[in-house]
C-alpha cells in the first residue's frame, strides 16, 4: 500500500511539472517586447522673417527603440497661404535605434512679397507614424514675419 502512495506521489509530482515547465521556459527565453521611439518637435514655435528664404524645423526622437522609427511631418496653412506666403511641404524622418535623442530637420521654403501683412503662421504637424508614438510638442507653429513698410 505504500509503494502505491508513493507512486501516485510521483504522479502528482512529474504532473505539476509537465504543467510548470512551458510556463518557466516561456519566461526565460521570452522575446522582450518591442520597444517604441518618442517623436515631437524641438520646440513649439518658430519665427522667420518673410525674406529669410527658409526655416529649418527639428523633429526629436528619444526612447530605446529596437528597429528604425519614421514618421511624416508636414505643413497646413495657418493664417498663411500655401503657394504665396510659403511653399507646401511633406517630408518623412526616418532615424535608426542608434540615433535616438537626436533630431532631424525638416524645411520650409518663405516667399517673399512686396505686401504689407501682419505675421502669418503655418501649422506643423506628426503623423503616419511607425514604431514610434507622440511626444509633446505634438504640433508646432511657424511665424512668418513680415518686412514690408507702408509706403507714405
Ligand atoms: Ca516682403
Ligand atoms: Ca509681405
Amino acid at each position: 500500500m505504500a509503494a502505491r502512495k508513493k507512486q501516485i506521489a510521483w504522479l502528482g509530482a512529474a504532473a505539476v511539472l509537465t504543467l510548470l515547465l512551458p510556463l518557466v521556459i516561456s519566461r526565460v527565453f521570452a522575446t522582450p517586447s518591442p520597444q517604441q521611439g518618442t517623436v515631437s518637435f524641438e520646440y513649439s514655435s518658430w519665427s522667420v522673417n518673410e525674406y529669410d528664404g527658409t526655416v529649418t524645423i527639428t523633429v526629436l526622437m528619444t526612447g530605446s527603440p529596437t528597429s528604425a522609427v519614421s514618421v511624416t511631418c508636414s505643413t497646413s496653412d495657418g493664417t498663411a497661404t500655401a503657394g504665396e506666403d510659403y511653399t507646401a511641404n511633406s517630408q518623412v524622418l526616418t532615424w535608426q535605434p542608434s540615433e535616438a535623442g537626436t533630431t532631424k530637420t525638416f524645411t520650409i521654403f518663405i516667399l517673399n512679397d512686396v505686401d504689407v501683412e501682419s505675421t502669418e503662421t503655418v501649422n506643423l504637424v506628426l503623423s503616419n507614424l511607425v514604431n514610434a508614438k507622440l511626444g509633446s510638442p505634438s504640433t508646432a507653429v511657424v511665424n512668418i514675419i513680415d518686412d514690408d513698410v507702408p509706403c507714405p
